[in-house]
């Protein structure tokens, strides 16, 4: 097959893989308030999410359980001020390196939606730290990761 034909295929493959409906999993949260979990961070809803309860810096880890490669990554959130993404290609969540670190604008009354887009890379966790905040607490509603899982 020519190779224009192989990457029309692989683009429209392209799908949100920080879904848990697609196998991906919270394994790590700093806050867990029973009515807001982490887990609401991949259930595909914008309108549930999950509450920091402490002080900063608070972060999380999604899994995807397999080698996926990524070429966007969306967050849905509410008064993070620092964010940085990390990414890990172990099959432990260890030996990050960062990805991307971005100051946020406020927003009064709206989600903030910031996207990244970045050189398509590989990872089997993605770590997010939120470093401050413009508040007490943070709200993160989506985590979207455009991408394409590979064959092991
Ligand atoms: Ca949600």
């Amino acid at each position: 097959m020519p190779a224009d034909d192989r990457d029309q295929q692989e683009r429209m493959k392209s799908t949100d893989l920080c879904l848990s409906s697609r196998g991906a999993e919270v394994v790590l949260a700093t806050s867990s308030d029973e009515k807001y979990p982490p887990e609401n961070i991949i259930d595909g809803n914008s309108e549930t999410f999950w509450t920091t309860t402490g002080m900063f810096p608070q972060e999380f880890v999604i899994s995807f359980h397999k080698c996926v490669k990524i070429s966007k990554l969306t967050i849905q959130c509410y008064l993070v001020r620092s964010l940085r993404i990390e990414k890990s290609l172990s099959k432990d969540p260890a030996d990050f390196e960062v990805c991307t670190e971005k100051d946020l604008q406020y927003t009064e009354g709206a989600l903030q939606t910031e996207e990244f887009s970045l050189p398509e890379f590989q990872a089997t966790y993605l770590r997010f730290i939120i470093k401050s905040a413009f508040d007490h607490f943070v709200s993160v509603h989506t985590v979207m990761a455009e991408g394409v899982a590979e064959n092991l």
